[in-house]
């Protein structure tokens, strides 16, 4: 089935408020007329999401919290609800990502997130992928397996899947087109037919062209590779 690629920036940490121009600075390499068969978002820290919206004008680039709280509003010091992301201009929420799960965020937690983005109309990328040492062991499937089963609640529809394996993330390591097309053709077992299942790890301008033609890869996660807006084009040029 085809469905439209989903390029997508993920900050992290990185960032300042001169930085809000940059939608604007994509729009400009890559028009939005010259990419109306692929969506493109960037996913800033939170309090970048505001200025960014402010200044994204008419081009078309969605925008991305990457986190969010599982509660409306409270006492939770230092958090963001999934409300207030939405406010700001989020459309979507990267969660799991395996930096967060590796400081302790457990399937559950995702599963309680996932809930209150869909409540407050954000679409979930839910990451999932395992470690150099369940690859080697001859786990991965069984790992993403128990992800998927425990992060995605049972009547969910309109989501996005990110496969990204921890061994190939900021290490400039990626998966082998093979290993990429048998766990994304995994994923799609368990998934809707509609559902995009996005590759994350070290994707970059070099490597993009040969990722986004596997079979059931339908965009793209992309961390380093995605901070400068030139780079960011030339990994979306490549999407088919
Ligand atoms: C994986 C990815 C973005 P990078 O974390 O989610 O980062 O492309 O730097 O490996």
């Amino acid at each position: 089935m085809t469905m439209k690629p989903l390029i997508a920036a993920n900050w992290k940490m990185h960032g300042n408020m001169s930085w809000r121009n940059k939608p604007a600075e994509f729009n400009e390499i890559l028009p939005t007329a010259e990419r109306r068969h692929l969506d493109v978002l960037i996913c800033p820290p939170a309090v970048l999401l505001a200025p960014l919206a402010d200044k994204r004008g008419g081009t078309d680039v969605w925008l991305g919290a990457q986190t969010c709280h599982d509660q409306v509003s409270g006492a939770h010091t230092g958090e963001m609800s999934a409300d207030m992301l939405s406010d700001a201009g989020a459309e979507y929420v990267i969660l799991g990502h395996s930096e967060r799960r590796a400081a302790g965020e457990t399937d559950a937690d995702v599963r309680a997130r996932v809930e209150a983005a869909v409540k407050a109309e954000l679409i979930p990328i839910i990451c999932v992928g395992e470690s150099l040492e369940q690859r080697e062991a001859g786990q991965a499937e069984g790992v993403v397996e128990k992800q998927l089963a425990g992060s995605l609640p049972d009547d969910l529809t309109d989501y996005v899947i990110a496969y990204e394996p921890v061994w190939a993330i900021g290490t400039g390591k990626t998966a082998t087109p093979g290993d990429i097309k048998s766990m994304h053709a995994f994923i799609r077992s368990r998934v809707w037919p509609t559902t995009r299942i996005l590759y994350g790890g070290s994707v970059k301008p070099a490597n993009a062209q040969e990722i986004l033609a596997t079979e059931n890869v339908n965009g793209a996660l992309i961390g380093g590779a995605g901070l400068e807006m030139e780079s960011l084009a030339e990994i979306a040029k490549a999407a088919p």
